[in-house]
């Protein structure tokens, strides 16, 4: 009966969560420019109820069990970030300057650390690929993509005058047609769509690689360049262990050089959109699955393909996120950032987290589970006092611990 009551409240509650600041005025219902429920098309998912509870949870957990940290966020102050389909058009060509932007910035990382960097972008596709190791299929895989994911938000409110949120996409609203999302659908207000009919050599991208696949995600219509506002949009770094054949090698291939994956390597943003995957591995069923993991060893597995990794045709929401779009560098575990795309479903893959971990946040917020290390079970466990860092993307080290709670640590987000 809890639940069900605090569903019905969860409207009126998570409308006095919503700030209303000189600062972000756009974040007020009642000033939206032309934002309707109509956008969703009236289907409602039993994922985003979850989120709506958890929004409740969260606020209740930390203004009775974190005061001290409750002063400092509360709805008063907290932002929100929300789905790009309720971005008003003015929101989303602001969004989309500001990512333009970064990649016309200086890069901060010294050419002996990345030789191919060649923007303040690059910064963060480059440490990305520099840590990929220890922090994939880790203790630290949730709370690194979660500081990595705000620490682009703030380079892009702090750098390039954004005014907003970092927005997500909601897998399941679109898991039919991605190409049907206001994210992906390839008009001026888009992240661009599909890539042009190419790279038709390919057949299939391999899960988890080409050489021994897993699963077989068939090729789709696209494989070549975007078109739209990320037609001219600069990939230099990678490819690592991408799936795409249709990708030429990075300058630096060497797996001993500190610079693997790091020479310039210019090209354009290709995709190849799958519905095929989406369909079958990020809809409402399987976020819900996902969601009513018991722990977080099983929450853990589960996005992350399950244990033993894409056995029994699971893809997880994690690997079925990337390759929905997949193509180049949106294919390859390292280079993955290169693709503006990455942060959308990142932000998607961390309100999951912060959903399952305020569904219960008094036992939740805090649990870890995993290695250090890729793939090694006999690495140390993570530790919440682990520090981690990004390098020249963002100059703050924070620990695990100070990432576990959107409302702890630098953080002070909610999502809507
Ligand atoms: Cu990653």
């Amino acid at each position: 009966m809890r639940t069900s009551a605090l569903l019905w409240l969860a409207p009126a509650a998570l409308a006095s969560a919503i700030p209303i600041t000189e600062e972000s005025p756009a974040l007020s219902f009642d000033k939206r420019q032309n934002f309707s429920p109509s956008v969703f098309g009236g289907k409602i998912l039993q994922a985003d109820v979850y989120a709506g509870i958890a929004a409740i949870n969260q606020q209740i957990y930390q203004a009775t069990q974190q005061p001290a940290q409750f002063k400092k966020c509360n709805p008063l102050n907290i932002v929100v970030r929300k789905e790009w389909a309720t971005f008003s058009s003015s929101e989303k060509k602001n969004y989309i300057s500001a990512v333009q932007c970064m990649s016309k910035l200086p890069p901060k990382t010294p050419k002996s650390e990345c030789p191919g960097c060649r923007n303040r972008y690059d910064d963060f596709v480059a440490t990305h690929i520099k840590q990929t190791f220890v922090i994939h299929n880790t203790g630290n895989f949730l709370a690194w993509h979660r500081y990595f994911t705000w620490a682009y938000e703030q380079v892009l409110r702090d750098e390039c005058g954004y005014k907003g949120y970092q927005p997500y996409y909601n897998w399941p609203r679109w898991a039919d047609n991605p190409m049907g999302s206001p994210a992906l659908d390839g008009s001026a207000t888009s992240m661009s769509g599909n890539g042009a009919p190419g790279c038709s050599n390919q057949t299939f991208y391999g899960i988890p690689t080409n050489e021994a696949p897993l699963i077989k995600i068939p090729k789709g219509t696209g494989g070549g360049c975007v078109s739209g506002p990320f037609k001219d949009w600069p990939v230099n770094l990678g490819p690592v262990f991408t799936d795409s054949l249709c990708t030429p090698p990075n300058p630096i291939t060497d797996f001993m050089d500190p610079n693997m994956g790091l020479g310039h390597n210019p090209r354009c943003l290709k995709r190849d959109i799958s519905a095929w995957t989406s369909s079958q591995w990020t809809n409402d069923e399987m976020v819900v699955k996902l969601l009513n993991s018991a722990d977080i060893k099983t929450f853990w597995y589960d996005m992350q393909g399950g244990n033993p990794a894409f056995e029994n045709n699971f893809m997880g929401v994690h690997t079925a996120g990337h390759f929905t779009v997949g193509g180049d560098p949106g294919s390859d575990f390292f280079t993955s950032p290169g693709d503006p795309w990455f942060f959308f479903h990142h932000g998607q893959i961390d309100r999951v987290w912060w959903t399952w971990q305020n569904i219960n946040p008094s036992s939740r917020t805090k649990a870890i589970y995993g290695t250090t290390i890729i793939a090694d079970p006999t690495a140390p466990e993570a530790k919440l006092t682990d520090t981690m860092t990004l390098g020249h993307a963002y100059p703050i080290d924070i620990t695990i611990g100070d990432a576990m709670s959107t409302m702890g640590g630098p953080f002070c987000y909610t999502y809507i």
